[in-house]
């Protein structure tokens, strides 16, 4: 079934020149890139954004680094597309991440990991009604 899901390219691969790179694997996939852009969110954009994880020890630090720069924001549609860009992405922490997938091959450490997806159907809905409206959305 065709779905869509969030993808963020975070500010440690933007800042290393990475997106291309990451661009490619995501289109190599076969997912389709149906809205795009690059943003510089503000520490409350960041905390809205992952404000399901507002109780954890990390949220401070992680909401920190995702407005340290900008990223690239992007909705990505196809068959499955939220378990296949999961797949893609690899494991939260790089060193459990199988090898191939993007947070083994770019990522720094648990929270410089490089990429964001969208882990269901209804996040993913939220997530990219929480950066685009539907005139910045292909079809
Ligand atoms: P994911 O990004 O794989 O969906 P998540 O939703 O559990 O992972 O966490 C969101 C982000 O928070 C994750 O990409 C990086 C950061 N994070 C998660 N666990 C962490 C930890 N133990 N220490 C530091 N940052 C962490
Ligand atoms: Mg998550």
């Amino acid at each position: 079934m065709s779905e869509r899901t969030l993808s963020i390219i975070k500010p440690d691969a933007v800042e290393r020149n990475l997106t291309g790179a990451v661009l490619k694997m995501i289109q190599d996939e076969g997912l389709k890139v149906v809205a795009m852009k690059m943003i510089h969110m503000t520490k409350e954009q960041a905390q809205g954004f992952y404000a399901v994880h507002r109780e954890r020890p990390f949220f401070d630090s992680l909401t920190d680094f995702m407005c340290s720069g900008p990223v690239v924001v992007a909705a990505l549609e196809g068959d499955d597309a939220i378990a296949r860009y999961r797949k893609l992405m690899g494991a939260t922490n790089p060193d459990n991440a199988d090898e191939g997938t993007i947070r083994k091959l770019f990522a720094l450490d648990v929270e410089k990991n490089t990429v964001h997806g969208s882990d269901g159907p209804e996040t993913a809905a939220v997530e990219i009604s929480y950066f685009f409206n539907r005139l910045e959305m292909v079809g």
